[in-house]
């Protein structure tokens, strides 16, 4: 791959848009080669994902405007369609998603952010959704997943200013959990990582979806799709392990995906 790296690190994997020169914008390139990725990750082998920028300036400076340029308006849905394919299936990945943002997250880069379960960043990140300033509306999903992070009234400001925010102001504001100094970046989200991979997985994949079904739901609709998957992980041998270890105040269950 050129563009995206992949690597594999104890139970999780780690992508990294890797397009340094132009701060890891997204063209259709890029957008192809994560959706490969995804596609050919073993869910079996790893339990979690990580999604960074390669690089200490940014994450990812939004989709590539050299490319947008020159498109018309079926292009322009196309391209448009491709990265909204590609965020659904990170939001819808049977794996949660961690976001670790080392830097810029502009436009198609905050709307990437939007799409993980959740997001932390170092000092140096920086928050935006400039389209209106280029013409256009956030179109991979920012007017959508914006508001459901930060809410209305914060997702309309920064829509509609197109200003940048820094990491403090994304913690106040609840587009991130954490913020961290750059070099701890990395370590605190493979920490995350490493700690999600150890519990069992088939109920932390059933947390998820869960949660984004339910998060578009009246809540008696997400409370019955609560107990139907709550119901499910009784069919676990996992879930028999982990009961009867602490019955016998056994610590340290290895959970086995099944
Ligand atoms: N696209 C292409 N190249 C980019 C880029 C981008 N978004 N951002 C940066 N680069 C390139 C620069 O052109 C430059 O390349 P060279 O000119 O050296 O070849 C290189 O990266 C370094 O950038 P700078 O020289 O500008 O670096 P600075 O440190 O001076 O500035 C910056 C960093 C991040 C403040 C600045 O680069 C910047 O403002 N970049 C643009 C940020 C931006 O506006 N991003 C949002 C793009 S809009 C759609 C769905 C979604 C979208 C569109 C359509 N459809 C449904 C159709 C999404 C839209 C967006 O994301």
């Amino acid at each position: 791959m050129e563009f995206v790296k992949y690597e594999q690190r104890n139970r999780y994997g780690i992508i990294t848009i890797n397009r340094e020169e132009a701060l890891n914008a997204l063209n259709s390139a890029v957008l192809d080669e994560l959706n490969e990725i995804l596609d050919n990750i073993d869910t079996n082998a790893v339990r979690c994902l990580i999604i960074t920028g390669a690089g200490g300036k940014s994450f990812v400076a939004g989709a590539d405007i050299k490319e947008m340029l020159e498109l018309d308006k079926s292009g322009g849905e196309f391209f448009g369609k491709k990265g909204n394919d590609v965020f659904a299936k990170i939001e819808n990945f049977a794996l949660p998603v961690i976001c670790a943002i080392n830097g810029y997250a502009l436009g198609g880069g905050c709307e990437l952010a939007l799409s993980c379960d959740f997001r932390i960043c170092s000092e140096k990140a920086v928050f935006a959704q400039p389209e209106v300033g280029l013409g256009i509306i956030p179109g991979f999903g920012g007017t959508q997943r914006l508001m459901r992070a930060v809410g209305m009234g914060m997702a309309k400001q920064m829509i509609y200013s197109a200003g940048k925010i820094d990491a403090a102001e994304a913690l106040r504001i609840g587009l991130v959990n954490a913020v961290y100094a750059p070099e701890e970046l990395m370590p605190a989200a493979e920490k995350l990582a490493d700690i999600i991979s150890k519990n069992a997985p088939i109920a932390v994949q059933k947390s998820k979806i869960a949660i984004n079904s339910g998060s578009q739901l009246p809540i008696n609709k997400g409370t019955e799709i609560e107990t139907r998957l709550f119901g499910e992980c009784f069919e676990t041998d996992d879930r028999r392990a982990a009961m009867g270890a602490f019955i016998e105040r056994r610590k340290n269950v290895e959970f086995f995906n099944r």
